[in-house]
């Protein structure tokens, strides 16, 4: 159903509203000037549509912004991801695949609403979403003890938290959310008490760390692939703290006892392999923090992007 495109569409998105920690509006532009683009287009041969600019939205984000239901800036960041859903719909709708280079995560409330409402038009399908993460960036306002709304992108893309009003996130629709029959985690090992009631109650199919000291990463991502069956389109929203701070120190909010590089990439391989991969977006890489790893890290996400679009090691 998806011969896989050669037509990639790029959105750098500078934004860092979803938490507290200024830097990781720097990474779109680490990440590109680090050759990621350029890798993309000579040695990978896509396609590419960029405008060439790290969009940072603040045009749309208004003056006055106070908590609400205990989010911290609502209202920027409800602005700017329905600004991204456009965006990347447009891409996605044109059959191309879709690459982000964030940000913090809550841009993905934009990125996978634009995906999944364009896939259900072009292809009458609904997407699969693997969230590769140390953390499950499930809570609901109520149950968010940070207010941060990094920490809360799955709820409002599944439905899980839902607000009426407009500019804060009401105008996420039936259109563009996902089943959380359709949703897996890997790499989990820092959840909050209310997301574990969340992920159980739900019966929502997560790899922890711990999955992946048992079985291996090979068996695990046999599982997590065939819990989606194949035929699934599928978005994969990687954020490098699921990598261990030993290969990507530089992200606001590191854990210890984390995937290894190769684990990382291999991830992204073994998603790569199954053709089905529509939209990828690579979010938390924070230059300003532990700059002697920057580098590192910068170079750990250009790795997975490869990867996830196809590189191979032979
Ligand atoms: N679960 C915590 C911490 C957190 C979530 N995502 C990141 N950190 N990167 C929260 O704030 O919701
Ligand atoms: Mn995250
Ligand atoms: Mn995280």
């Amino acid at each position: 159903f998806l011969p896989t495109s050669n037509e990639l569409g790029v959105v750098a998105v500078g934004f860092s509203g979803g938490q507290c920690k200024p830097g990781v509006d720097a990474a779109p532009m680490a990440l590109i000037e680090a050759g990621l683009i350029d890798q993309l287009k000579n040695d990978l041969e896509f396609k590419i549509a960029y405008d060439n600019q790290v969009h940072q939205y603040s045009e749309i984000q208004p003056a006055d912004d106070p908590d609400f239901r205990g989010m911290k800036k609502p209202k920027a960041v409800s602005a700017v991801t329905r600004k991204l859903c456009d965006q990347v719909y447009e891409h996605s709708r044109a059959g191309k695949f879709v690459l982000t280079l964030g940000g913090d995560h809550s841009i993905a409330i934009g990125t996978v609403a634009g995906t999944a409402k364009a896939t259900k038009e072009r292809l009458g399908r609904d997407i699969a979403l693997i969230w590769v993460d140390a953390h499950a960036d499930i809570n609901t306002p109520e149950t968010s003890e940070s207010g941060n709304i990094h920490g809360m992108p799955v709820a409002f893309l599944t439905g899980l938290a839902k607000e009426k009003k407009e500019d804060v996130f009401g105008w996420i629709k039936e259109e563009h959310m996902i089943s959380l029959k359709k949703l897996v985690y890997i790499g989990l090992r820092d959840i909050d008490r209310g997301e574990k009631q969340i992920l159980r109650a739900h019966g929502v199919r997560a790899f922890s760390m711990h999955d992946i000291d048992r079985h291996g990463i090979g068996k695990v991502m046999d599982m997590a692939l065939g819990w989606i069956g194949t035929d699934t389109p599928i978005h994969l929203s990687f954020d490098v703290d699921a990598l261990d701070p030993q290969w990507a120190p530089s992200t606001g909010t590191p854990v210890r006892g984390g995937l290894t590089l190769r684990e990382g990439d291999f991830i992204a391989e073994c998603v790569a392999e199954t053709g089905s991969l529509i939209a990828l977006d690579l979010v938390e890489v924070n230059p300003s923090l532990e700059t002697e790893g920057a580098q590192e890290t910068v170079r750990a996400g250009c790795s997975i992007v490869r990867c996830a679009l196809g590189d191979t090691l032979l």
